[in-house]
């Protein structure tokens, strides 16, 4: 280790991004879909006509709902419109390559009939396995499934927040026994999944135990080799998430962009990375009554193309009713951005950092490994024209808009104005740039 370093036995194992193929998959998908479905979808954010004011997946915490009547709530789940196969044609309509889905929240209740607890979809009157028909239909329908897993567990007689007692520190024991077994389950049953998504990692109990952490990556990489898992689930020695103690990433991707985004390209440190994002501030399981802002489609496919023009990944969140269908708003936003992915998608898959001069406008975006860059307009000037500053020993070749080429304005050394005069649009306006590089 260099001079300001320390030692750490379970801090980050790897410098720099991951290089296989596995890991290049994930990089190239970049649009993908979170949901968030469990009892909790049945409340809905109220109860006895009240209503909560925190995130609908939380509301077993408001003490309004009495743990007791919230934990019996899975006798009402019985979601027979689920029908997998629609879910995974309108995530593919949308434009997904890859989709996240709770198999067990905060509350600890499972969507799969797991042997390690009696609370899971098989004690429901629906029964049936709702995770098999889901990865089969999203695979089918082309699209990676990752699986979301809450190491907190309110319904685990052994989870523990923090270890105050010799008893305790058995009980987390167990647990830790319990959620290697879970996860060894998942895989087993469901073997085309290509990664976990980690949650609920911050009480002390979890954080303490680094070795853990770094012993439960290991042994699911080794049992599914390529597997993709953020920083979520790990922590060093001394207790430090997401970064070691040293200041380096552990896991595959930074993890901690969550209704958030860097603001360039400096914020990610070289790291690969992925933001998760609700459709209201912050409703991540189906809440009746959505309140405040509602992103819209355009707001999103800024925050979309944003994180692609920074190395990112970019994941929207979906909170499907107790009946398993989707609220008009969401179906609505799918077909709104799917619409335009449909036509100007190309811009956003296998989309990297373009190394250019941001400008007001909008955002560049390399496809990986090219001389592609694809200008994505979110805001015409009044002026109408767009400037385009080439990096250093780049020439600018052609500029395109949808086949149609346009004569760009040589304005400065090696820089230019593209102009979109009386252009207007309604959605982003996505241009083509040809470029050579070389001294
Ligand atoms: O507490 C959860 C929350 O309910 C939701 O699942 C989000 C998704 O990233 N994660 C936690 C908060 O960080």
């Amino acid at each position: 280790p260099a001079k300001d370093t320390i030692a750490l036995q379970h801090g980050a194992h790897r410098i720099g991004v991951r290089t296989d193929a596995d890991m290049a998959r994930w990089r190239s998908l970049r649009f993908g879909q979170f949901i968030h479905w469990g009892v909790y979808a049945i409340p809905g954010g109220e109860w006895k006509g009240k209503t909560y004011n925190g995130a609908a997946e939380w509301i077993r915490s408001w003490k309004e709902l009495p743990h007791e009547e919230y934990d019996n709530l899975y006798r009402q789940f019985n979601p027979v419109n689920f029908d997998a196969q629609q879910w995974a044609s309108q995530a593919k309509e949308m434009g997904a390559k890859y989709m996240i889905i709770t198999t067990k929240h905060h509350d600890g209740f499972c969507l799969w009939p797991s042997k390690y607890s009696k609370y899971t979809i098989a004690a429901s009157p629906y029964k049936k396995d709702l995770l098999g028909p889901m990865v089969a239909a999203y695979n089918k329908a082309g699209i990676d499934v990752y699986l979301y897993f809450s190491i907190i567990d309110w319904s685990h007689p052994d989870y523990r927040a923090s270890l105050k007692t010799a008893a305790d520190s058995a009980a987390n024991k167990r647990f830790q026994v319990f959620v290697k077994n879970q996860l060894a389950e998942l895989l087993q049953r469901y073997p085309t999944v290509k990664g976990f998504w980690f949650d609920g990692t911050w009480d002390d109990s979890w954080k303490r135990d680094g070795a853990f952490t770094d012993e439960l990556e290991q042994y699911l990489q080794s049992i599914h080799p390529g597997l993709v898992m953020g920083s979520r689930l790990r922590a060093d020695e001394k207790g430090a998430r997401h970064f070691d103690s040293n200041g380096r990433l552990m896991g595959d991707y930074e993890q901690g962009w969550e209704r958030k985004l860097p603001e360039k390209i400096e914020d990610v440190h070289g790291n690969d990375w992925e933001a998760v994002m609700t459709v209201p501030e912050n409703q991540w399981g189906y809440n009746a009554q959505w309140a405040g802002h509602i992103k819209t489609a355009n707001e999103l496919l800024e925050m979309l193309v944003k994180s692609v023009s920074l190395n990112g990944n970019f994941v929207l969140n979906f909170g499907p009713k107790a009946d398993g269908t989707f609220r008009t708003e969401e179906q609505q936003l799918m077909t709104q951005i799917g619409q335009w992915m449909k036509i100007n998608g190309e811009a956003v898959y296998n989309g990297t950092y373009a190394g250019f001069e941001k400008q007001d406008w909008g955002y560049y975006i390399r496809k990986a490994g090219t001389d592609s860059v694809y200008m994505v307009v979110f805001n015409i000037p009044v002026s109408g024209s767009l400037r385009v500053k080439m990096p250093a020993h780049t020439s600018l070749v052609s500029v395109s808009l949808q086949q149609q080429t346009l004569t760009p304005e040589l304005i400065g050394r090696n820089e230019y104005f593209i102009h979109l005069s009386g252009k207007q649009s309604d959605t982003p306006v996505v241009i083509l740039l040809k470029t050579t590089s070389g001294e």
